[in-house]
């Protein structure tokens, strides 16, 4: 497997002067000694009044232990799509994928896995004038088109996903997330919003698992990342969800359909489970 890159991004978070410990290649692993490694302790100050977060584990030892490896009472799951996590000696659950520069949960409000689930809602490109699959004169194969968002936090293309609530099903969290990010449904009134999340509800039927995993996210620290379900949502016939409105919302300053190709750079590794939806569906690359 690929060491991470993205979870080793020298500069921490956006607005930050958080430099990450330079972690090489060869030295990402824990299996591979690396007795200079100093990693920078980070945790954003707001994860001390954010409802979403966990408490300050390393820093007060009168916090309430949390079930890692397992789901916590409030019905938090904090078991990992890679398998069991180990915990260093100060009880803090280490990243699956190594070594990342970072010591704490940086801006994250989980220690361990956080949760995440991503729509990967695709159409084909299609000729305005009359209707026909546009055809990439160098692979030979149809172009595939999936909804993306520009994210507000780093201005970085991306698919439009978002956390997994607690106790929340993902097949939801693929919903609500698109509807927010994609739809602006949190700024229709409530008859709005019943009509968008009934659509979407009826449009989101039929998904393919893609991916579920470790996320290689600039956010990510030594104890404290990203997971993810990547589900497609393809409409194949071009009359359904490619006919939606498409509204930026939420924290998503742009949203549009954009052509898929092996060159599209993407936040994280959104890129990669892009891939998988254009080999499921034999599209050009
Ligand atoms: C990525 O962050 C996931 O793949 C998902 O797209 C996203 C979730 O975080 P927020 O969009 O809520 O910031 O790692
Ligand atoms: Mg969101
Ligand atoms: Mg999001």
């Amino acid at each position: 497997a690929q060491v991470h890159t993205k979870a080793r991004t020298p500069v921490y978070g956006k607005g930050q002067t958080v430099n990450r410990f330079p972690v090489p290649d060869d030295k990402v692993p824990w299996s591979v000694a690396f007795p200079e490694y100093k990693p920078t302790y980070f945790e954003d100050a707001k994860l001390k009044k954010a409802s979403y977060a966990d408490p300050d584990i390393l820093n007060n030892k009168a916090a309430p232990a949390l079930k890692f490896n397992g789901t916590d009472a409030g019905e938090l799951n904090r078991v990992s799509h890679e398998g069991r996590y180990s915990l260093d000696p100060d009880g803090l659950p280490l990243n699956p994928r190594g070594r990342t520069g970072i010591r704490g949960r940086g801006c994250l409000g989980r220690w361990g896995p956080n949760h995440a689930a991503d729509p990967i809602v695709t159409r084909w490109k299609r000729d305005p004038k009359t209707g026909a699959k546009v055809v990439d004169p160098a692979s030979g194969r149809p172009v595939l088109q999936f909804v993306s968002i520009l994210r507000g936090d780093v201005k970085e293309w991306a698919i439009p996903g978002g956390m997994v609530d607690c106790g929340e099903e993902v097949s939801a969290t693929l919903k609500r997330e698109f509807g927010e990010e994609a739809l602006d449904s949190t700024m229709a009134d409530a008859a709005g919003k019943a009509a968008l999340a009934a659509k979407v509800e009826a449009a989101f039927n039929h998904g393919v698992d893609l991916y579920k995993g470790y996320v290689d996210d600039p956010r990510n620290t030594d104890n404290a990342w990203m997971e993810t379900v990547a589900v497609n949502f393809h409409d194949e016939d071009g009359d359904g969800l490619a006919m939606f409105q498409l509204h930026a919302g939420d924290d998503a300053i742009g949203v549009c359909w954009k052509d898929i190709s092996r060159d599209l750079k993407l936040y994280a590794s959104h890129h990669q489970f892009v891939e998988k939806a254009v080999q499921l569906r034999g599209a050009h690359w």
